[in-house]
């Protein structure tokens, strides 16, 4: 067996042993993991791509098909942030390199661990990192980015509902004098997504932590011109702005057909457009692809039928039509069209055009 062969062997067995180790919530038993690839002179970036991430991504999967509940994720993630604490110190700087990196997650964003990992990356690469965790205020953002002498910012947003919240900072960091400070971000819309950096107006994106320090040293001192947004960024506007209008004649619509039970669709239609909203900022319907699968198999759990979610959409498409001017409401309402015609697919109906 080649001494790569081996290697993938033993990154797959730690990771199957981690896995089933946050499974079942045990932290020395992860320990002992981490020990194992330790004393296998697996580096610490290495342990954190290889086996943190790809761990993080399977305890999702399981909680998306309802296999691990709310408590075993929140159990595993702190178990991996715990860890990670104690790894830090191995990520010690090669060289110190003068640069500055401002780093947080967008506010309400409250997945930390990825950012977290970039950061202790960047340590370990030498740049000066001031991480701001969860869910940071624009305004503080910007002014530890003003008062930290940021050469870079780095955001963080795994929600793609949270996207509007980059562009938002993009442009605060405009209005405070602060363009000139290049953005980079990341997180999951952007590994599915790699042409959102230039939609939203960033300088790049990366989809892990060793790609995101490549990509900073790369743009430090590179100049660069920053696209106009797309044409549906007036629709996203409409949808922000008339967001309360909107549900409500949605909601209004269903209870028409007969659904009663308000809160649970109201709630609904919160997330789905604050999901319309982000997509048509980033002028990328294909944003919202991953959304139908995923509803596919989290709604049910939350008690709503396919055929349920498939006229909810049906009446938020009408209500946008009917709400909006008629280019911002068509534009918005053919996104909540493309969610139809893939719930319509994964429910094994025929599309109607
Ligand atoms: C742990 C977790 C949580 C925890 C987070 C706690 C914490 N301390 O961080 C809590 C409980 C808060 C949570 C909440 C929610 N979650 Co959650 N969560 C997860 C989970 C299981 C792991 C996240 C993680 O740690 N990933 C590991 C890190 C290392 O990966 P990463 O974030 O991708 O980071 C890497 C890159 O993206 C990149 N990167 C990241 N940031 C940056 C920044 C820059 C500048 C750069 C360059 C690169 C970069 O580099 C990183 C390191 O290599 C994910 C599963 C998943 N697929 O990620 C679900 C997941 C993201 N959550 C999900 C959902 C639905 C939610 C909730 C809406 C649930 C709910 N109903 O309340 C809320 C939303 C909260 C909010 N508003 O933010 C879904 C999203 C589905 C979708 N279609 O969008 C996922 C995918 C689970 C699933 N499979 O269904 N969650």
């Amino acid at each position: 067996m080649s001494n790569e062969d081996q290697s993938a062997n033993a990154i797959n067995h730690l990771q199957a042993a981690y896995l089933q180790a946050l499974v079942v919530g045990s932290g020395r038993e992860a320990d002992r993991v981490v020990t194992a690839a330790l004393d296998w002179a697996l580096p610490p970036q290495r342990i954190y791509l290889d086996i943190f991430q790809p761990t993080a991504y399977a305890v999702g999967q399981l909680w998306q098909r309802n296999k691990v509940s709310v408590a075993q994720e929140h159990l595993a993630t702190a178990i991996v942030e715990r860890q990670m604490g104690e790894l830090h110190p191995l990520f010690k700087p090669a060289h110190p390199r003068r640069r500055t990196l401002v780093l947080g997650c967008v506010p309400d964003e409250w997945h930390r661990v990825g950012a977290r990992m970039v950061a202790d990356f960047f340590e370990a690469d030498g740049w000066t990192v001031h991480y701001l965790g969860a869910n940071v205020p624009i305004r503080d953002l910007v002014g530890m980015a003003r008062e930290g002498a940021a050469d870079l910012v780095g955001l963080s947003a795994e929600m793609i509902f949270n996207l509007p919240r980059v562009a938002e900072l993009v442009r605060a960091f405009d209005k405070a004098g602060l363009g000139g400070i290049p953005v980079i971000a990341g997180g999951m819309p952007f590994i599915t997504q790699p042409d959102l950096a230039q939609a939203l107006n960033l300088r790049g994106s990366a989809t892990n932590a060793e790609a995101a320090v490549t990509l900073a040293n790369q743009i430090v001192s590179a100049a660069t011109v920053l696209p106009t947004p797309g044409p549906e960024a007036l629709a996203a506007v409409a949808v922000r702005t008339a967001r309360a209008e909107i549900l409500a004649a949605a909601v209004a619509r269903c209870v028409a057909a007969g659904d009663t039970e308000t809160d649970m669709i109201a709630a609904g239609y919160g997330y789905v457009l604050r999901m319309l909203e982000a997509a048509l900022v980033a002028g990328t319907p294909a944003l919202l692809d991953p959304q139908i699968t995923w509803a596919h198999d989290r709604q049910p759990h939350d008690g709503v039928a396919p055929v349920q979610l498939l006229a909810r959409l049906h009446h938020m498409a009408a209500a946008l039509r009917a709400l909006l001017a008629a280019p911002q409401g068509e534009a918005a309402a053919a996104y909540i069209d493309r969610l139809i015609a893939g719930q319509q697919r994964v429910m094994g109906l025929v599309a109607v055009a």
